[in-house]
């Protein structure tokens, strides 16, 4: 077996392989990310891997993972150095990045996280967490204040579990040694993410004391994002095909598409790095930019992800390859989901929604509809009620969007249609699956069952504009199933 990636073994690189350009050991890190998985490794620490190369030496990060030892224990032998392959059809391109400086992982060393993100020369927290990671209720946005490991963050405050556990306890000892707050970065595909981020926050800090809540709520910074990039998770095969284009073995190599996108709301009281070197845009007002990318590009994936699932397709771009997939896609695109927007100037929509779909079908991503059929509970508000709520408040019609919310349906019943069971990842799976299987295989039944969580559709589940399309396209998938289905209404 050949070498494995590390600063001593960076300069046997072919030469095809792009690798940082900038002197790695005097990179100082500015930035703490939670939640340092494959997402995070392929789109922002590649943009601060730029930053570094532009000569802005202060903003390494130091990447944190609040749950499993994993990217910890296999990057930590490769310096932090690891792989982006960016793939398509045209062929694949390496590149090493090295901005990842330093790696923790919190529940060895909880002290030392809060230690990193203590120190002055941090100025930005960053975060991604996945959308379950802000223990709050979807619907609604707001902290579940139920949830066990916020009980378990207030009744030790000091030792977090959560990220808003680790947020608050590390503003508190800022603030307490006379230190300005970092800002936070949430990187989650999360509606009005800094606002809800900030809010989530806000409302534990206050929970632990009433001052600390104001002062989250006054004088941190939480600026609002849309990112965009699609990084199926990594597979042996992907780890084979970059240890034979690197010549020395990565343990865990990030895949991606070539696309990426950063927006930003230029909110940064102790300063940041200057992104728009890189390509980052920095705005004023990122909710424009989030619903188009949030109900066009993730209100279609989850759409593909469970009816694709259903009907067998293993890949995102399996499913598009089926013509009445593409067309449904291109239909809920421009009927249902376009019209709610409120785009700025300047921004072509049309353009967007065509390079979406190559994107989709970009044959070098084997991306999982089982993967991003994950936590639908906590995606589904953001990425296809809210677009419904919009839509019923002007009047008009919303049967794919309807048909969207029935194949999760048909998916959280933990049946497929063969009669197999669905690995269904959830935070509220075993909850869903009680409810399915009380309600029945009939769809008069079984929609208005999953439509009374609230955490899902608030006050929708009971409107009947939205609940009589659910069930009738539940209706037709229980009876016809996924692929008949999406032929019948999108085929022709
Ligand atoms: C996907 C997203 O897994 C999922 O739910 O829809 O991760 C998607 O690939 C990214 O948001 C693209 O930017």
């Amino acid at each position: 077996m050949s070498p494995r990636l590390s600063l001593s073994t960076l300069a046997d690189l072919p030469a095809a392989v792009a690798r940082p350009a900038y002197d790695i050991a005097a990179a100082e890190v500015g930035v703490v990310h939670l939640g340092v998985g494959a997402f995070h490794r392929a789109h922002q620490a590649a943009y601060l891997d730029a930053i570094l190369g532009r000569g802005h030496k202060g903003w390494a990060i130091c990447g944190a993972s609040l749950r499993s030892p994993d990217t910890s224990d296999a990057l930590d032998p490769q310096d932090g150095l690891y792989t982006l392959a960016e793939r398509s059809g045209a062929g694949d391109n390496l590149r090493v990045i090295g901005s990842l400086r330093r790696l923790l992982v919190a529940p060895r060393d909880p002290e030392a996280l809060l230690a990193a993100m203590c120190d002055p020369r941090v100025r930005i927290v960053t975060l991604t967490v996945t959308e379950k990671g802000y223990c709050h209720d979807p619907a609604s946005g707001t902290l579940d204040e139920a949830h066990p490991d916020i009980r378990a963050d207030l009744a030790s405050p000091q030792r977090p579990v959560s990220a808003p556990g680790y947020l608050v306890e590390a503003l508190a000892r800022r603030r307490a040694a006379g230190v300005a707050p970092f800002t936070v970065l949430t990187c989650d595909n999360l509606p009005a993410n800094g606002k809800t981020v900030a809010r989530v926050t806000a409302r534990l800090a206050a929970l632990r004391d009433d001052d600390l809540g104001r002062f989250v709520a006054g004088e941190v910074a939480f600026p609002s994002t849309m990112v965009d990039r699609i990084v199926p998770a990594t597979t042996d095969d992907d780890r084979a095909l970059v240890a034979a284009g690197l010549g020395l073995q990565d343990a865990w190599p990030v895949m991606a598409e070539p696309f990426m996108q950063w927006v930003v709301e230029d909110l940064f009281p102790l300063g940041r790095p200057p992104l728009e070197e890189v390509g980052v845009e920095l705005v004023s007002d990122v909710e424009p930019f989030e619903h188009m990318k949030l109900r066009l590009l993730n209100g279609a994936h989850s759409t593909l992800a469970y009816l694709g699932y259903l009907a067998g397709h293993a890949t995102i771009a399996d499913t598009m390859a089926v013509p009445a997939f593409a067309r449904l896609v291109a239909r809920l695109q421009d009927e249902e989901v376009t019209p709610t927007l409120h785009l700025p100037a300047g921004v072509d929509v049309a353009a967007y929604k065509r390079a979406l779909r190559e994107r989709f079908a970009n044959p070098a991503l084997r991306h999982r509809t089982w993967q991003i059929a994950m936590d639908g509970s906590q995606k589904l508000p953001q990425r296809l009620v809210a677009t419904a709520r919009d839509r019923l408040a002007a009047g008009a019609p919303i049967p794919l969007l309807a048909l969207g919310v029935a194949g999760w349906m048909r998916y959280v019943t933990g049946r497929d249609e063969q009669g197999n069971a669905i690995d269904v990842r959830d935070p509220l799976a075993a909850r869903l699956k009680a409810l399915a299987d009380e309600a029945g295989p009939d769809a008069t039944r079984l929609a208005p069952a999953l439509l009374s969580v609230r955490e899902v559709f608030a006050d929708l589940g009971a409107d009947p504009r939205f609940a009589g399309p659910v069930r009738d396209a539940l209706a037709r998938l229980m009876a016809r199933g996924a692929a008949a289905t999406v032929e019948e209404i999108a085929g022709g």
